[in-house]
C-alpha cells in the first residue's frame, strides 16, 4: 500500500493537517493510537486565535464555531484581589474565541474525508531518512504504508520525535515546580470574560466553554494527587485565590471532569529529519498560561500543509526546507510569551519575597502603561507569522 503522507496522530494537529491535505488532493493516512471517543474526551485548551479561527475556516468547518464559539474582546488579569481589565479591541484591534478543543477536534473528525485508524497499536517510523515507510499493528495483524512523507503530529508522548536519533536532536527544556488542576463543571461562567489571577497561595484561572459550561484551574504542587481534591476543596481554594466579587459570584456544582496537567517548556529542533516533519505538541509544549499550545499546533500545520501543497502542486520543495526554520521562529515566541505570563502569574516558591516583590511591579508596571498592555495583548491574540 502506498499514500502520499502518514500523519502520526488524531489531535488537532493531525486532524487538520488531514484535512487541508484532503482539500488539496493529496492522499493521506491518519494513525491514531487511541479510539475516536477517548480523543475527544481529553479535556484541553479553550481560547482560539483569530489565525485558528481563519485556519477553521479555510479548512471549511467553521459552521459551529462561527455560532456557537464565544467571542471575547478582553481578559482580566487579577493580582492579590486587584483586578486589571485588558480590552484587547482597544489595544490592538483583535479579539480570541472561546471554543473547546474538543469541539475543533468533533468538527475535524465529522468531516474527514481520508483514511484515519483508531487504536492502531505499536506504529513504527522506517527509513524516513529514503524510503520512509510507517507500520503499525491493529487487531492482531501488522500492516505497513509506504509514502512520501510523515508528519509527526503524536503529541508529546508520541512515537515520531522519540524515532529521531538522539544526536540530531536539540531539546530545550524548562520543567516547572506545579502544575494546573482543572475542574469542568456545568454552571455558567462567574465572569463573561477570563480572569488570570495571582495569589499569594497560588495561581488560578477562571475560564469557560460556553454560556452554561465553565472550566476552573489551580495552581497545584507538582506532586499532587487529584484523588487528594474532593469537589468541595476545589471550589473553596478557588473561592480564597479570587477577587472578592469574582469569588461571590462564583455558581459551583459537581465536576464533570477534573485532572492535573504538568507544566513545562519544551522545544525540539530542527523539526525537519529527511522526511518526516514534526508538528504541535510532538516538538513543543508551552505551559498553558498564555493558551497557546492549541494555537502553535494550529500555525505549524498550516505551513506544513502549504509546504506539501506547494510540493505536490509545483514539484518545489522550497516551502519543506523552509518549514522548520518558520515554524520555530514562531514557536519561540510562543515560548517566551507563555514563560513570561507563567513567570508573572504563579508562585515559585523558591524565589522568595524578593521574587514576589518583582512580579507585583511587573503588575503595576502593566497595568499603568499602554505599552506594555498592547505587548501582551498582541502575543495574546496571537502574532503574525
Ligand atoms: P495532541 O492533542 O496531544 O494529539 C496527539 C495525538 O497523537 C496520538 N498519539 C499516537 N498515535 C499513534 N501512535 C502513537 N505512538 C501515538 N502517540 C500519541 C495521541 O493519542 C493524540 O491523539 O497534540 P496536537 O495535535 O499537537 O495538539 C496540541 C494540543 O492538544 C495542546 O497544545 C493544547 O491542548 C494545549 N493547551 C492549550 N492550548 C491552547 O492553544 N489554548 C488553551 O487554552 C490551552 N489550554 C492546553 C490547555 C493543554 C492542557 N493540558 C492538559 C496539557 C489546558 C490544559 C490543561
Ligand atoms: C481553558 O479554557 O482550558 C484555558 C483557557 C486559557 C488558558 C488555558 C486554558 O490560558
Amino acid at each position: 500500500m502506498r499514500t502520499n503522507v502518514v500523519i502520526v496522530g488524531a489531535g488537532p494537529a493531525g486532524l487538520m493537517l488531514g484535512r487541508l491535505l484532503d482539500l488539496a488532493g493529496i492522499d493521506n493516512l491518519i494513525l491514531e493510537r487511541r479510539s475516536a471517543e477517548y480523543v475527544l474526551g481529553r479535556i484541553r485548551a479553550g481560547v482560539l486565535e483569530p489565525g485558528s479561527v481563519a485556519l477553521m475556516e479555510r479548512a471549511r468547518v467553521s459552521g459551529r464555531l462561527r455560532a456557537e464559539g464565544l467571542v471575547h474582546e478582553g481578559a482580566v488579569l487579577s493580582f492579590d484581589g486587584d483586578s486589571h481589565r485588558l480590552d484587547f479591541t482597544a489595544l490592538v484591534g483583535r479579539q480570541v474565541t472561546v471554543y473547546g478543543q474538543t469541539e475543533v477536534t468533533h468538527d475535524l473528525m465529522a468531516a474527514r474525508e481520508g483514511q484515519t485508524i483508531y487504536e492502531a497499536e505499536n506504529v513504527e517510523l522506517h527509513d524516513f531518512a529514503g524510503k520512509p515507510q510507517v507500520t503499525w499493528r491493529k487487531d492482531g495483524v501488522v500492516h505497513r504504508m509506504d509514502c512520501d512523507y510523515i508528519a509527526g503530529c503524536d503529541g508529546y508522548h508520541g512515537v515520531s520525535r522519540a524515532s529521531v536519533p538522539a544526536a540530531v536532536l536539540a531539546i530545550f527544556e524548562r520543567i516547572y515546580p506545579f502544575g494546573w488542576l482543572g475542574l469542568l463543571v456545568d454552571r455558567p461562567p462567574v465572569a463573561e470574560e477570563l480572569i488570570y489571577a495571582h495569589h499569594a497561595r497560588g495561581f488560578a484561572l477562571c475560564s469557560q466553554r460556553s454560556l452554561s459550561r465553565s472550566r476552573y484551574y489551580v495552581q497545584v504542587p507538582a506532586s499532587e494527587k487529584v484523588e487528594a481534591w474532593s469537589d468541595d476543596r476545589f471550589w473553596d481554594e478557588l473561592r480564597r485565590r479570587l477577587p472578592q466579587a469574582a469569588a461571590e459570584a462564583l455558581r459551583t456544582g459537581p465536576s464533570l471532569e477534573k485532572s492535573i496537567a504538568p507544566l513545562r517548556s519544551f522545544v525540539a529542533e530542527p523539526l525537519r529529519f529527511g522526511r518526516l516533519f514534526l508538528a504541535g505538541d510532538a516538538a513543543h509544549i508551552v505551559p498553558p498560561t498564555g493558551a497557546k499550545g492549541l494555537n502553535l499546533a494550529m500555525s505549524d500545520v498550516a505551513m506544513l500543509a502549504d509546504a506539501l501543497i506547494e510540493f505536490y502542486a509545483e514539484k518545489s520543495a522550497a516551502g519543506l526546507e523552509h518549514y522548520s526554520a518558520r515554524a520555530l521562529a514562531r514557536i519561540w515566541k510562543a515560548e517566551r510569551f507563555s514563560w513570561w505570563m507563567t513567570s508573572l502569574m504563579h508562585v515559585f516558591p523558591e524565589t522568595g519575597a524578593f521574587g514576589r516583590r518583582i512580579q507585583r511591579a511587573e503588575f503595576d508596571y502593566l497595568t499603568s502603561s499602554t505599552a506594555a498592555q498592547q505587548s501582551l495583548a498582541e502575543n495574546y491574540t496571537g502574532l503574525p507569522d
